[in-house]
């Protein structure tokens, strides 16, 4: 039973180490996945909602205000931030790649590709 028990308590640390190596690092704003939080990110966001512009290659990048959907509410995020004082997206922001809050609601958003996990 005391082996049984190591050998559980092994594969659990396994478990979560292994789900904190795969949770992708992004900068939060950074639409277009070009290591920088721009204008250009919400020209992208707009693109996408309005012109059937590309996909985004980390939905949670483009989640500006971390609410669990893209929507117009994001680009409007990042210009206010960028441009009117306002707040800066929530974690990991725009300045430091880290991957998503844990406390950050559940949503279906994904982050296949971004620069800071080159
Ligand atoms: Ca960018
Ligand atoms: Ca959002």
């Amino acid at each position: 039973m005391k082996y049984l028990t190591i050998i559980f308590c092994l594969f659990c640390i396994y478990s979560y180490a292994d789900i904190i190596i795969e949770e992708p690092h992004f900068l939060r704003g950074d639409a277009n996945v070009s290591g920088v939080v721009e204008i250009a990110d919400a020209d992208y966001i707009l693109n996408f909602l309005f012109k059937n512009g590309p996909l985004f290659q980390c939905e949670d990048a483009a989640d500006v205000n971390a609410d669990g959907v893209i929507d117009l509410n994001d680009p409007t995020h990042l210009l206010t931030f960028l441009f009117g004082g306002g707040n800066a997206p929530p974690n990991p922001g725009a300045f430091n790649c880290g991957p998503e809050d844990p406390f950050d609601p559940e949503d279906m958003l994904t982050c296949v590709y971004h620069p800071c996990n080159d």
